[in-house]
């Protein structure tokens, strides 16, 4: 059989220590959900880091780690403390990542980095040619691995390759800043298949690709030589039936069996009927624009005075690459920004804002997308989002509203929500008001339409539709060359 393997940065588990004890303990994100059905289905293995630092590992505990990841048909790639910083909070998160998303001012060029970016991709290129057998397929993720789709055909033309960009793919004016832009392009040139979350995107990588190198580009199809390269987009979606089906549960809970959060919640709307919640979740990271967030909550209760002691922005922040100077620096216009609202409009028996600088278990994010009666997503630049979806999915009864940002590729998907510009902050104040007085029907409707779009095109059709078209790439290919 054709087996299709998986590449990504992490594995899809993490190593967890207890005592002598060493065990994985299995990823929830959306990728990690999605793949799972593929390299199961196809008897592929998946190929990455394992999270850990090879230089804190001795000879045995190294083995003891490959063994539990073989288990799970997964192959480990191990980087040093060295390759951590220079590849992955080097190149990848001081280079492409904000360059990608606009951030051009936070982009260091740094060449060690990249050196050690050339370096492991090899490495990872190194690990998965290990595995692949001729006629095998791969599906390469994300963009810390850009290079690797060419270093395995180089060695491999018989090995059909998928790459799928999880971020966004910027415009020529902002890639063509990059040094090695042509050695990016071509490196994932190497793929048959090139996947985004949006037609923009994919847009963006042509220009690239004709302007540095002048292919010749027919509808989707790039024409390198005997090669026909395919691009396309692919918006990814989540496990619905999941959301739905943790949402369902959430509500079943008696009293006794509700969490100190769910309890917390339901007596904020006992102490008063007219009590409304807006929720806000993201990784503590620049491109979610949350400062510009706050500052318009900061103006709608300024604007809006009415509200004051009546709305609560909950805002969960997840700990992100913190060891990134633009990072620590965020934190710390958050903590003074919340502080200063807080400060405001505060009084002893109301906070507008619960701020959570923590990771939550999925049962508690439940819990919030079911109780907030709006939800607050504003990046100034992001691939997707997901928690956009997330959240619709989880509104049983349809009411609830969504505030999204134009800057986000899930913004494409759902025209139904209140659209705003997210460093628009008096735009983001009306929009505040406007979807704490939208009438419940007309809440009903926008969330109907878009929870049907959600739930049609989940995550594993997402990656079914993915496999499907890179089977057709593959034969693209070969009646290209019988021809
Ligand atoms: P991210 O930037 O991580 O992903 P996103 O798509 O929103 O962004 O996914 C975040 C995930 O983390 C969601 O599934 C959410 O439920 C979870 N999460 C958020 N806050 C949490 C908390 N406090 N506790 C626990 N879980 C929390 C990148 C790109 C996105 C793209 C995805 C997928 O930046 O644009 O949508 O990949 O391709």
């Amino acid at each position: 059989m054709q087996k299709i393997h998986i590449v990504s940065n992490r594995l899809p588990f993490s190593v967890k220590e207890e005592g002598e004890n060493t065990t994985l303990e299995a990823s929830v994100g959306g990728l990690a959900t999605g793949m799972k059905s593929i390299y199961k289905d196809y008897g592929g293995t998946w190929i990455g880091w394992t999270g850990l630092d090879s230089d804190t590992l001795d000879a045995d505990k190294q083995k003891k780690v490959d063994q539990l990841f073989k288990q799970e048909k997964c192959a480990s790639v191990h980087l040093n403390s060295e390759e951590i910083q220079l590849f992955y909070e080097g190149f990848s998160n001081r280079t492409i990542w904000p360059l990608f998303h606009y951030f051009t001012q936070y982009a260091d060029f740094n060449n060690e980095d990249w050196e050690t970016y050339k370096a492991v991709n090899q490495k990872f290129a190194d690990a998965t040619i290990d595995t692949l057998e001729d006629g095998d397929s791969v599906w390469i993720h994300d963009y810390q691995l850009l290079l690797v789709p060419e270093m395995i055909k180089s060695k491999k033309p018989n090995v059909t390759i998928g790459f799928f960009l999880h971020i966004p793919f910027p415009s020529y004016e902002v890639f063509r800043i990059l040094p090695w832009r042509k050695e990016i392009i071509q490196g994932m040139l190497g793929a048959d298949l090139i996947g985004f979350h949006t037609y923009d995107y994919e847009r963006h990588f042509f220009s690239c690709v004709r302007r540095l190198f002048g292919y010749e580009i027919s509808f989707n199809q790039i024409h390198i030589d005997e090669r026909i390269i395919i691009a396309d987009s692919f918006p990814m979606g989540i496990d619905y039936e999941k959301f739905k089906k943790s949402a369902q549960d959430v509500g079943m809970k008696s009293i006794k069996e509700k969490s100190e959060l769910h309890k917390e919640l339901d007596k904020y709307f006992l102490a008063s009927p007219n009590r409304k919640l807006i929720l806000s979740i993201d990784r503590l990271d620049y491109t979610k624009g949350i400062p510009n967030r706050l500052k318009a909550f900061g103006r709608f209760l300024e604007k809006y005075p009415e509200f004051r002691k009546k709305v609560t922005l909950i805002m969960l922040a997840v700990p992100s690459r913190d060891q990134v100077d633009h990072y620590q620096q965020l934190k710390k216009e958050v903590d003074e920004l919340v502080g200063q609202i807080n400060g405001t409009y505060g009084s002893i028996n109301y906070a507008p804002i619960w701020y959570f600088y923590r990771s939550l278990p999925f049962s508690n994010l439940i819990e919030l997308y079911s109780s907030c009666d709006v939800a607050l997503i504003t990046p100034v630049r992001d691939g997707m989002n997901l928690v956009a979806k997330e959240y619709v999915a989880s509104r049983l009864n349809n009411t609830g509203v969504l505030i999204l940002s134009e800057m986000a590729g899930v913004a494409k998907e759902m025209g139904e929500a209140l659209i705003i510009n997210p460093v628009d902050e008096e735009e983001m104040a009306d929009s505040i008001n406007q979807a704490l007085t939208m009438p419940l029907e007309e809440q009903k409707e926008r969330i109907k339409y878009m929870k049907e779009r959600i739930q049609r095109y989940d995550v594993f059709k997402w990656a079914k539709e993915f496999i499907r078209t890179l089977k057709k790439a593959e034969s693209v290919q070969n009646d290209f060359l019988a021809k």
